[in-house]
Formats: structure tokens, sequence, C-alpha cells
């Protein structure tokens, strides 16, 4: 539907607005992470080409979600979507969805409408044969990354609410009954790795250690308060090598730009105490899941491809990661593609780095958008995957038709080398892509071998478990 240059996605409604407009709207400091996933309303806004995605629906934002710069911008923003509105009210009631999406523009936005993870929903969720999905543990907010500790305990980041919970399953039921906070009022925190006696935690700019104590652990002690400011991409994430070195993952402060803070777009490395800090790798746009190879050693990483340059590039990447190799971003992606914008506005940079940059090992959907990488390293699961590794894909905001909303499969050969995905868990996206009852992000393999993966927006942990022969 098209009236007055606007376009609508979804039927308007009981409408209601909570401000919580943008995919990305410059300027205004939101990011895609920002957004709630409320029924979404797509237009363009006058004058800037580009469409957004406008939330608008029954449920209220996230508290806190929203990080405006300032009252006369947020007025500004309001007034947009206010009219935005008004046009599109006047304009009677629409029909358009996802899958009557314009031309391919590289700058549609496009969110399904969030479902509750119903028992009937869990149920259609398809597996290959022999698995079953159930629910570990919900109501845990804002669920992010896990890390599992040598005693099967499961700690949780919840950084909308600063909080790390712990999940216990004491009678092994393959259900969480004892579920608590284990630290509270840490400010956004998000990455978590357990090594031997030590836990870590990531926030935006800092790094805490917390230490062993008993079966628990000591409040965090901060050893480092200067990672780069968040920006567009602020969930750290983190890793203990085979090195005994702590690896940091800082995303870009942007979707693509030339970075001022060398440290953003990187993998860092530093000892366990957070001394010598230094770039591992870069040209990394956001590389949130990344794990070592059991048998090689070797460290790999999936990284976000950037946005607004279609619904099909850049590919997601799955990176070989090795010290000192640059990955391309923002200027070439995937097996070495010059990104258009940068091609037509810096062509002699473009040229350079197609010949300095390390091309992706495999590239997956644009904008499904990994949010974890995990080797599977348990015994429940039959041969096949013993050698391979997990991907959760949180899902497209701005693609039409949405893509991601599962769990992948990267088989692994004998040799190490990451042969393909293959769809391990999918049907979170239903409808046709009108609705979706999960944005997966952090994953972990429990103590028992099941694999666990946590669901952001309904604040579900889910247990994939084996029960064939
Ligand atoms: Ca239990
Ligand atoms: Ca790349």
């Amino acid at each position: 539907m098209r009236c007055g240059g606007m376009a609508l996605c979804g039927r308007v409604s009981r409408v209601t607005l909570h401000a919580t407009c943008g995919a990305s709207v410059p300027g205004f400091g939101l990011g895609p992470g920002q957004l709630p996933d409320i029924f979404p309303l797509s237009f363009l806004i006058p004058g800037t080409a580009r469409r957004y995605c406008c939330k608008m629906g029954t449920q209220r934002p996230t508290p806190g979600r929203l990080q405006w710069r300032g009252t006369v911008k947020r007025f500004i923003a309001l007034g947009i979507i206010c009219m935005g509105i008004i046009l599109a009210v006047s304009c009677g009631d629409s029909q358009t969805y996802a899958w009557d999406c314009p031309q391919d523009t590289g700058m549609e936005a496009f969110v399904p409408s969030p479902r509750q993870p119903t028992a009937e929903r869990i149920q259609q969720l398809r597996l290959p044969d022999g698995f079953r999905i159930d629910i570990f543990a919900r109501d845990l907010g804002h669920a992010r990354m896990m890390a599992v500790d040598s005693d099967g305990a499961v700690y949780l980041t919840t950084p909308d609410q600063n909080r790390v919970l712990v999940l216990r399953d004491t009678n092994g039921d393959g259900a969480a009954d004892d579920v608590r906070p284990l630290f509270r009022n840490l400010p956004r925190v998000h990455g978590i790795t357990i090594h031997e006696d030590r836990m870590y935690l990531a926030s935006p700019t800092t790094v805490w250690l917390a230490r062993r104590q008993g079966d628990t652990f000591a409040d965090p002690k901060v050893i480092i308060d200067d990672l780069p400011r968040g920006g567009r991409h602020p969930n750290r994430t983190l890793g203990v090598g085979p090195d005994g070195k702590l690896y940091i993952s800082v995303g870009s402060s942007c979707n693509a730009c030339e970075e001022q803070n060398s440290e953003h777009a990187t993998v860092l490395r530093a000892e366990l105490d957070g001394s010598d800090r230094a770039i591992f790798t870069e040209g990394l746009r956001n590389t949130i899941g990344f794990d070592w190879h059991p048998d090689t050693q070797k460290l790999w990483g999936m990284d976000h491809g950037s946005d607004g340059r279609g619904d099909n590039i850049p590919p997601e990447e799955l990176n070989l990661l090795a010290q000192g190799n640059h990955y391309g971003w923002p200027w070439v992606y995937g097996k070495n593609q010059p990104d258009p914008v940068w091609e037509r506005e810096q062509p002699e940079t473009v040229s350079r780095f197609l010949d300095e940059t390390t091309p992706a090992t495999l590239t997956y959907q644009a904008h499904s958008s990994p949010l974890g990488f995990v080797f599977y390293n348990g015994d429940m699961f039959p041969e096949k995957y013993r050698t391979g590794a997990f991907v959760p894909f949180r899902g497209s905001w701005n693609r039409c038709p949405p893509t991601g909303y599962k769990v992948a499969f990267v088989q692994f050969d004998s040799n190490g080398q990451p042969t393909g995905f293959e769809d391990f868990v999918t049907g979170f996206l239903m409808d046709d892509g009108r609705t979706q009852f999960a944005r997966l992000a952090g994953i972990a393999v429990a103590k028992d071998g099941a694999l666990l993966v946590a669901d952001d927006s309904n604040g579900v942990v889910y247990r994939i478990s084996y029960q064939g022969k």
C-alpha cells in the first residue's frame, strides 16, 4: 500500500504510541538492539529516502531500552511518528504485509509481530529426528548470554535488568527449579565466560572478574574500565582461549564507518588479569559469537554484515580468526566483495582492502543476525554433531521477508574446516513471517550435553535434548 510517500507494513489497530520509532534513526541514539518488538509500521521519513520501522501496538516498550539524546530530539522524533500515524490512518486500513515487500531497496524495515511461547507453538518447532526442545527456564527478563559451570549451574546475563542469574536443575528433570540472582547492579552486563575458578563479565566499557568462593562466586571486581563506548554495537562478549588469554569482542560503533577508536570492530586479547590488552583481529563489524575448535584449537567467529545494502548483501560471515588479520569491514565483505557504498565513495580505499583483507570461510543469508557460536563438546548428541558448532540467529529487523529466527548447525570436516550450514531448529518464525515467538541470543552446552539457547524477547532459555538411540 502506498499513500503520500508512506507504506504500511501491518494493520493499524488499537494504535498506542510508545515513542519507540526507529530501526536506526541517525542522531537519535536508537540502534536495532533497542527496538522493542512491537507491531511494526514502516514509513518513509520525508526527505531522507529511508524507511524506518515504527513501533505501534498493544505492548509497552521495555523500560530503559530507549536512550534519547535530549528532549528536543525526542520531540522531533515524536513529531515524525505522529505525522506518520496521521497520514497512515487517513489512508484507511492497510493490509500490506512483509511478503508484499516492495522491490529490494536495502532500506526496508520489518520486524515480525511478537508472540508468546505457548506449548502449542513450541510443539510445532522442527528439529532433526530424535531431538526435542523444551523450556529450561522462563520469566528471566532480557535473557542474553550464558556460561555453564563444571557443577552444571547455568549462569545467564540479563543486561536490561543489570543482573547475572544462576539457573540450576537440582532434580535432573531437564528444567531449572532453582533460579536466583547471583549479581545485581552490574550496568548492562552482557558477556560472560567461566575459566577454572574465575568468572569474567563484560558491559560496554567494563570487564569484571569474580573469583570462585565455595559453590558460588565472590563479588566481581573491575579489571578493565576503558573499553570503547558502546555506540550501535555495545554487546561485548568474552572467552578464554587455549592459550590462557582473555578474548574480548568489541563491535563497531556504527553500521559502516571509519572508526576513530582502533579498538572498535575488533577482537581484543589480554592477560587473565586484564593487563596487556591488544588488538587480536580487526575489520569485524560485530562478532558476538566465537569459540575455539576442540581439536585444532583454532578460533572461529560469526560476524554480522552491514545494513542498508539490500536484503541479500552483505552476508553474515564465518571467519577463521587469526592474529593480525583484517576481515574487511566496512570496506569489503564476504569472500572479498567490495562494499557498494564505499566503492562509490572511496574506491581507492576499497581497492586497497580488497588485497589486504582475509575473506570469510563461509557466508550466510544477510540479516540473519548470529548471536552466538559454540562448538558442541557434550556427549548426548549423535556423532555427527560432535565435530561441529551451533549458531543461534536472532533474526532480521530490516529485511522483507524476514530471515533468521532459528538455530543452525555448522558441520566441520575431519581437518577442522567448516563445510556448510544446515537448519537445526526452525519454526520460531510463523505465519509466513508475520509473527515470531523467539529472538534467539546466547547459546551454551549444558553439563549433561543438552544444548541451551536463550530468547531475549520472551525471557526464556530452551533446552534441546536428544532422545533417540
Ligand atoms: Ca528440575
Ligand atoms: Ca569480512
